[in-house]
């Protein structure tokens, strides 16, 4: 989920203190995505040996280091053919600590080391298999399986390309990842790949390169040798076709060549402006100068090339890819972070669901006598948004509550609770306390959170990472749905073994796997909000009414706006209309109202007709092609329809662009809204 950086120079020759700077300088561009700490793979001195060195934190710390040990990386030497390879991690697998970062080696000779940004879902499987084969594990990550694995394949197929090899591990692997691999068996080469994870590959000659494509080499037996081969902790690997690609290309007309590989452009621009972006299952190999793409099996559309593509944009502009801020990139994320929230979780095939973090505690938590979700701000209307289902699914009460509000109380807790504490950065300083309050009267403590070590995760009892990769926009978008799958998924889990409920799993199970599609079809409407924020970005207030399961997006909608735009907003209850707040409407009030084909949908139209009746003008969320909702405004976003206790992830969409874009209208700053701050560690 973070950044990947590898730098290849062929008969250019540098100095390893160069080297080490431009792996460095490559990491700082990457700073922007978000990790939690870094590291480095470089050549001994004596050329018969890596140096790794890794430090946990900022690259600043990991750039301090290399500095110190100078003499030792053997900084002035001079090296005409080398390969270095840096990492910048978000934790998904084991907490951030020196051990854990990348890169991973196979062994203590570091036969092969690896980066990997994603997650592998079915490592531990390959670890159990790996362990038996007498392989010792030193860190908690999926990565080193990778790691380990191609040591193991290397020692059994001798006469196998470091292309092949690779092309071997990645059959095995299933999740999502892009790698990039050095070996000391293979000096000089790198071979890099990908599987749902960004990649490409900057390339700098010190002529115009002849080509602007580079032909894509696909498996000798064509279209059936790509399927998947996995080992089951017993037994041997299976042993697949190798891919003999038939011509290695020679796309240079210069002998000197340098490339870097990385996660995003950024990284590169400052080197080079032609690049090409890998594709899921490349697998790009360099080899005594020479670039090639190859790929297992050939689909019918598939190109015969890839395109070298020449970079136009600025530095400035590159870092944010074709966005304009971080909080609109991590919106534009969502169809992805949703997927990463359940990888490795929901079995889509068998319907089954599995949350590794609290699985053991299912007991315990099952027999307790009430649930309690605690948190701030956004990570509240998480909670407010699966109240109802996780009712519905566990029968026990659910009380909702805000961290700060619920300590001034002084609530009553109990042994028999159970306290989930949600929160993105795991820091949130009030959260953090009433987790403290609680744990201390003897509940069982269960974090939400998306940062691995963080102070949450260490002090609840057992938890859910959300998974939704790294957010840097002050304003959370991205964490908050995936809080909501995740607390979606508990509900799920707590209902497994109720028959009486299969129906109802199944159509929710069944939502789940639409959600990326569906969230993409949503982020459509982006053209059309920002016409809507047009007509809204001048006004004083903004009123967000709606209920049952879309009260939540009403309650967040409201708080993106407030903290966007600094316009007044509220999200206001639609079963509260005639005790108060219908006094507000007029012809000039701004209002939107969320109107979904639920269980509530007779009540809303009812709320719609009384803000009609008032010559309310409302702006209305509804169901893809609902006439009858649409005939009472003249503005109207339509999202896809999902299962009643899934929709507030959909209609939070067109919230989340709306507050953007009229921040955006308003001159604010985006990423940085005045007076707050991401992480809220103060009281
Ligand atoms: C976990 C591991 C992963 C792998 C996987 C195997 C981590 C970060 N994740 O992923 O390495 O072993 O299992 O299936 O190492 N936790 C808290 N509080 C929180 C959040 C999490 O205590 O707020 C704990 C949780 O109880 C568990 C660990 O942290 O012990 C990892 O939680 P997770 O959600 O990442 O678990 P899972 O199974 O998806
Ligand atoms: N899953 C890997 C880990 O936790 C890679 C995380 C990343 O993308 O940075 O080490
Ligand atoms: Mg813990």
């Amino acid at each position: 989920m973070c950044g990947i950086f590898a730098y290849l120079n062929y008969l250019t020759p540098k100095t390893r203190l160069e080297i080490l700077e431009l792996l460095v300088n490559g990491l700082k561009r990457l700073e922007y995505r978000g990790y939690d700490s870094a590291g480095v793979a470089i050549d001994t001195p004596d050329g018969k040996d890596m140096a790794l060195v890794k430090k946990n934190g900022k690259v600043k710390i990991l750039e301090d280091e290399i500095a110190s040990r100078r003499d030792e990386l053997g900084a002035n030497e001079t090296v005409n053919i080398h390969v270095g390879i840096a990492h910048t991690r978000w934790a998904t697998h084991g907490v951030p600590n020196v051990a854990n970062s990348h890169p991973q080696r196979s062994d203590a000779g570091h036969s092969f080391v690896v980066v990997h940004n994603g997650i592998v879902t079915n490592y531990k499987e390959v670890k159990t298999f790996l362990e038996k084969q007498g392989h010792k594990f030193e860190s908690d990550t999926d990565t080193e399986i990778i790691a380990k694995l191609i040591h193991h394949l290397y020692e059994k197929h001798p006469t196998y390309s470091f292309r092949e090899l690779v092309e071997q591990v990645i059959q095995q692997l299933e999740g999502a990842f892009a790698l990039c691999f050095k070996s000391k068996h293979f000096p000089g080469e790198c071979v890099a790949t990908r599987r749902g994870s960004p990649l490409l590959v900057g390339i700098k000659t010190k002529n115009r390169l002849e080509t602007d494509h580079i032909p894509i080499l696909y498996g000798k037996d064509g279209d059936n040798n790509h399927q998947e081969h996995r080992p089951h902790g017993r037994g041997e690997l299976p042993t697949l076709p190798r891919s003999e690609s038939t011509s290695e290309f020679q796309p240079l007309e210069d002998k000197e060549v340098e490339y870097f590989f990385a996660s995003d452009a950024s990284a590169v621009i400052e080197h080079t402006n032609r690049v090409i972006y890998f594709e899921d299952y490349d697998v790009a190999a360099v080899k005594d100068g020479v670039l090639s793409i190859h790929r297992l099996k050939r689909l019918t559309d598939d190109p015969h090339a890839r395109e070298i593509t020449t970079l136009k944009l600025q530095l400035q502009e590159i870092m944010k890819g074709s966005y304009s801020y971080f909080m609109q990139k991590e919106i534009f994320e969502q169809p992805e972070s949703v997927v990463n929230t359940m990888r490795g979780r929901l079995n889509f095939e068998d319907g089954t669901i599995t949350l590794g973090g609290i699985k053991e505690y299912i007991p315990e938590i099952k027999r307790c006598r009430r649930l309690m979700l605690i948190a701030c701000g956004t990570s509240y209307h998480s909670a407010v948004a699966t109240r109802q289902l996780l009712e519905e699914l566990t029968e026990l009460p659910v009380m909702v509550e805000l961290a700060s509000d619920f300590l001034d109380r002084t609530t009553p807790v109990f042994r028999d609770d159970v306290c989930f504490f949600i929160s993105q950065s795991g820091e949130t300083a009030d959260t953090l306390m009433a987790l403290r309050y609680c744990k201390l009267r003897g509940a069982l403590i269960v974090g939400i959170t998306n940062t691995v070590g963080s102070s949450i995760c260490r002090e609840s009892h057992c938890g859910v990472h959300v998974n939704a990769g790294p957010e840097i926009g002050v304003a959370s978008t991205k964490a908050y749905t995936s809080q909501f799958i995740s607390l979606v998924m508990f509900a799920l889990v707590m209902s497994e073994d109720r028959i009486s409920l299969r129906q109802r799993r199944h159509e929710i199970i069944n939502g789940l796997k639409q959600l990326e599609s569906q969230i993409k079809q949503v982020l459509k409407l982006d053209q059309k909000v920002l016409e809507l924020a047009k007509e809204l970005y001048n006004q004083k207030s903004l009123l967000i009414m709606g209920r049952g399961y879309n009260f939540a997006t009403c309650l967040e909608g409201a708080l993106k706006v407030k903290e966007l735009t600094y316009m007044h907003s509220e999200g206001i209850m639609a079963g509260e209309l005639k005790h108060g707040p219908l006094a507000l409407i007029d012809d000039s009030m701004p209002v939107m109202m969320i109107v979904m084909r639920d269980p509530v949908y007779i009540k809303c139209m009812n709320a719609l007709q009384q803000v009609t009746a008032r010559e309310g003008r409302p702006i209305v969320i509804c169901e893809e092609g609902d006439k009858e909702t649409m005939s009472f405004t003249d503005r109207a976003l339509e999202v896809p329809r999902t299962v009643d206790c899934l929709q507030g992830i959909l209609t939070v969409i067109p919230m989340q662009l709306l507050s953007y874009h009229i921040a955006v209208l308003r001159g604010c700053n985006v990423d940085c809204p005045r007076n707050l701050a991401k992480s809220v560690t103060v009281e």
